[in-house]
């Protein structure tokens, strides 16, 4: 999941960067994926506050802040700062951990190596660094190489021109192929950190074959795709570039059968926090949900066959759940 958010209109943007940055100290340096959950969901919460908060009491009773995000909270509203993040600030082996899980296919584990093993303390050491192709794999050189680029949101404007060339191209390698930009996009974000596709045709036994031509076609036709970080037969993941004087943006294309279509029109268009609370659902009602299929669980635990599903909207059915239109699934 990308970790770049801007939210530039937001009266506590200060307050919930600092979250987000306490977030990714637990996430990548403590390596409490709990804490980190915590310090997220209490981002989001206030992220969706459209006053500035004051004193403490404006935030009372508000979904997902627990007691202690409360304290780190009202220790900001009080002092300005929270004394947490000044420690974390002034942990030389923590920042340099955290600036490694920047790039690309770096995790905490392996920024950890690199950092405590290979002693390497900044991304411009890492850049040149002897034995830096040695040390990376393709996924994280190109991560490496982009990563000022990556960090960039892609505004709607340049998402919509994106659009255009991308199902322009893809509908002239076959009309029955089907193609939709999913994502952040989808839910009508002002601004989205990568470019989702999914595609699906009537015959699903030639869908790895179109992958490749469309991937074929997006590279050596249009010059849109510039890099390939992987191919399989459902799933690329790339880099691409509107014209030469746009930045690189990444790119992820995926292939479903039209059975598994609008499950996985759900599941890509997210956010992932819906993802989970219909996944929770789903569970409590006696269902299995996922990108692919809804299926019925038996009392034995037996899976049945994938129900039946023509629309989001029928996932939203099967659940007993209000339909929500992509806008309204920012949770
Ligand atoms: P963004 O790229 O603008 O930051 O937002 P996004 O489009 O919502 O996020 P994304 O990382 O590109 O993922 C697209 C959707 O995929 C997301 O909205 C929901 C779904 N998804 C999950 N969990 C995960 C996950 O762990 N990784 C990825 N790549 N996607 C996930 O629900
Ligand atoms: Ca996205
Ligand atoms: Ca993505």
């Amino acid at each position: 999941m990308a970790t770049k958010r801007k939210l530039p209109d937001n009266p506590n943007s200060e307050l919930v960067d600092f979250l987000h940055e306490l977030a990714d100290y637990e996430k990548n340096v403590s390596r409490l994926i709990h804490k980190y959950n915590a310090y997220r969901k209490a981002a989001s919460s206030i992220a969706k506050i459209d006053h500035k908060i004051e004193t403490i009491k404006d935030i009372k009773g508000i979904e997902g802040i627990g007691k202690k995000i409360e304290a780190k909270i009202e220790q900001y509203l009080s002092t300005g700062k929270i004394k947490k993040l000044e420690t974390n600030r002034g942990d030389e082996t923590g920042a340099a951990i955290n600036q490694m899980t920047r790039i690309m296919g770096i995790g905490p584990a392996h920024a950890n190596k690199l950092v405590h093993q290979e002693k390497i303390k900044s991304i411009d050491e890492l850049r040149s660094h002897p034995k830096r192709d040695q040390l990376l794999n393709k996924t994280q050189q190109l991560g490496l190489k982009y990563l000022e680029e990556f960090e960039q949101k892609i505004l709607r404007d340049e998402m919509k021109q994106m659009e255009t060339i991308l199902l322009r191209e893809i509908n002239a390698i076959d009309d029955q192929l089907k193609a939709e930009i999913v994502g952040s996009y989808r839910r009508g974000a002002a601004a989205s950190s990568d470019i989702d596709v999914l595609v699906t045709h009537p015959t699903a036994t030639i869908l790895p074959s179109l992958l490749h031509k469309i991937v074929d076609t997006l590279t050596k036709k249009v010059h849109f795709i510039t890099d390939t970080i992987s191919i399989g037969d459902s799933k690329f993941m790339g880099v691409c570039q509107m014209n030469a004087s746009k930045l690189h943006r990444r790119i992820d294309i995926r292939v479903f059968p039209s059975e598994q279509y609008y499950c996985a029109l759900l599941y890509f268009t997210g956010n992932d926090l819906l993802n989970r609370q219909m996944r929770i659902v789903a569970q409590e009602q006696g269902y299995k949900l996922n990108e692919y299929s809804i299926q019925k669980v038996g009392s034995t635990g037996v899976l049945s066959k994938p129900l039946p599903v023509t629309s989001e909207k029928d996932v939203f059915d099967y659940l007993q759940m209000d339909y929500k239109e992509p806008n309204q699934r920012n949770m």
